[in-house]
């Protein structure tokens, strides 16, 4: 993220949030540190008390294991309590909750939404700005459907118990992909009163998904398609859908020059809302790019074809991962500065 460089930013937020991305993983991460996210699994193990820590589960490609580390210009606390790590630093929390996820996904994604939910309200951060959901088998079939479909459920069930607030003001920016193994995995970051009020957006390319017909599944997907808030974009996965549909279905090539369509309208949308006017155009303004690829082997043709997207210096982390939808086979997501 950029540092608050102007004079008025800086009034405005005195302090912030900044995402770097490096090769050292270390076991006692820099003072400051609100989170690591670890892809390729290189890190040592996390020393007692220190920040929050995910090592994603998934295939890293074609690149070294990287860390990405949130970090804030403020001391950070760090804690522990059974599932759940976080830390804060009187903005904001960032934190992630892992849990056995079974055969029961709506249940233990209840769980895992409450648990959530009620950790944001206990601390004084209630504003979830982005959330990043790992499940393992989301395309399975079980009793009761779909895992991803049951994952759905579980995730409004915990929403609409609190009031249904995230209906009304915009849920948050959200993806949720596959994951090897047999645990759920959910990385979340929320802002207090002393930032202002995040602002969920929606794609007018798309139908939101929270409004997606029941073909998708008798609960429809609570997220919105990207955030602004902490002086950032933060930008849902994004695929090949318009209107509610897939386009191109099974067309690598295709997928990517939609998903491509649907980020820029996104963006659009960011730098006509107050505090989203620094928002990039595309994706090569972005500070991480994730791209999550259903086939490893569409690495070489993925890559080729966004290249006239992504700039040398744009960090991009391409991992394997199911996507929501079967015929679905690319998303990408990511971080930006949004002044
Ligand atoms: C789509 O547009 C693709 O369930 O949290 C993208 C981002 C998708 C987030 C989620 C799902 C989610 O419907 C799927």
């Amino acid at each position: 993220m950029r540092e608050a460089g102007g004079v008025e930013a800086a009034a405005e937020r005195a302090i912030g949030v900044r995402l770097e991305l490096t090769r050292e993983a270390l076991r006692t991460p820099p003072a400051g540190t609100l989170l690591e996210v670890v892809y390729g699994g290189a890190a040592a193990a996390p020393a007692a008390g220190a920040p929050p820590r995910l090592d994603v589960p998934n295939r890293l490609l074609g690149g070294p294991p990287v860390v990405e580390r949130w970090l804030s210009a403020s001391p950070v606390r760090s804690f522990a309590r059974g599932d759940l790590a976080w830390s804060e630093d009187g903005e904001r929390l960032a934190g992630c909750r892992t849990v056995a996820a079974g055969e029961d996904l709506a249940a233990v994604t209840r769980q895992q939404f409450d648990a959530i939910l009620d950790l944001l309200a206990e601390r004084g951060f209630p504003r979830l700005l982005r959330v990043w959901n790992y499940l393992p088998g989301i395309n399975e079939r079980q009793a009761g459907g779909e895992r991803y479909r049951l994952f759905n459920r579980g995730r409004a069930e915990a929403f609409a118990a609190r009031g249904g607030d995230e209906a009304a003001a915009g849920f948050p920016a959200s993806s949720a992909v596959g994951a090897p193994g047999d645990r759920l995995y959910t990385v979340f970051l929320a802002t207090g009163a002393a930032l202002p009020a995040p602002h969920h957006l929606e794609n007018p390319r798309q139908v939101p998904a929270w409004r997606y017909p029941r073909r998708y599944g008798p609960v429809p997907p609570s997220f919105s398609r990207a955030t602004l808030g902490d002086g950032l974009l933060l930008l849902s996965g994004t695929a090949s859908v318009v209107g509610h549909a897939t386009w191109h279905p099974g067309a690598l090539a295709g997928q990517l020059a939609e998903t491509q369509r649907n980020i820029e309208r996104v963006l659009a949308e960011a730098r006509q809302t107050p505090r989203g006017e620094g928002a990039p155009v595309g994706l090569a303004g972005f500070d991480l790019v994730k791209i999550y690829l259903r086939s490893g082997a569409d690495l070489a043709a993925a890559r080729a074809a966004l290249d006239p997207w992504l700039s040398p210096a744009t960090p991009a982390i391409f991992l394997e991962a199911d996507i929501c939808r079967a015929d679905l086979l690319v998303e990408i997501e990511g971080v930006a500065a949004a002044r």
